[in-house]
């Protein structure tokens, strides 16, 4: 089974432009507790290297694009995000990574959970150990 679950955001376009509008529990399949975003990355850095015990997220490239390489401890896919209607789900206990951000990027991501570094999981070794036990 795939580890990438795009979300179709719906686009409002006319002759001034475009926009897409995000709701909780609507287009998005949880309540949004956090939003941030990640820009000004600086070129060949990579980001991420951690998974979430408890969390749900979803991913949007706003602008610019960016590599996202997933992996559920046996499965390890990697999928490019540079379109501004597509979220990509990441659930919990889904390892990941970030990388060739371009200059203009911008992530925006939307969270089901308050910031709690105790929910991040960020040595790939204990990653797998907690996989493996179920
Ligand atoms: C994830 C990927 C996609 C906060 O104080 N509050 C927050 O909500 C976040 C997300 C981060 N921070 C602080 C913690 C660190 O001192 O910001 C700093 C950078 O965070 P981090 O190194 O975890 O950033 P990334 O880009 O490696 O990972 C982030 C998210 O942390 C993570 O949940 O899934 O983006």
């Amino acid at each position: 089974m795939s580890l990438v679950h795009w979300i179709e955001l719906p686009k409002f376009g006319d002759s001034r432009g475009s926009l897409i509008a995000i709701e909780g529990k609507r287009n998005i399949p949880f309540a949004i507790k956090r939003v941030y975003y990640i820009y000004d990355t600086q070129s060949g850095v990579a980001r991420g290297f951690h998974a979430h015990q408890n969390l749900q997220q979803v991913l949007v490239c706003v602008s610019g694009s960016c590599r996202v390489v997933l992996d559920n401890g046996e499965v390890r896919e990697s999928v490019d995000l540079d379109s501004a209607h597509l979220g990509l789900l990441i659930n919990d206990m889904t390892w990941r990574e970030m990388y060739d951000f371009s200059g203009d990027c911008v992530l925006l991501v939307l969270a089901s959970a308050y910031y709690d570094e105790a929910d991040y999981i960020r040595s790939y070794e204990e990653f797998l150990a907690k996989v493996e036990k179920g």
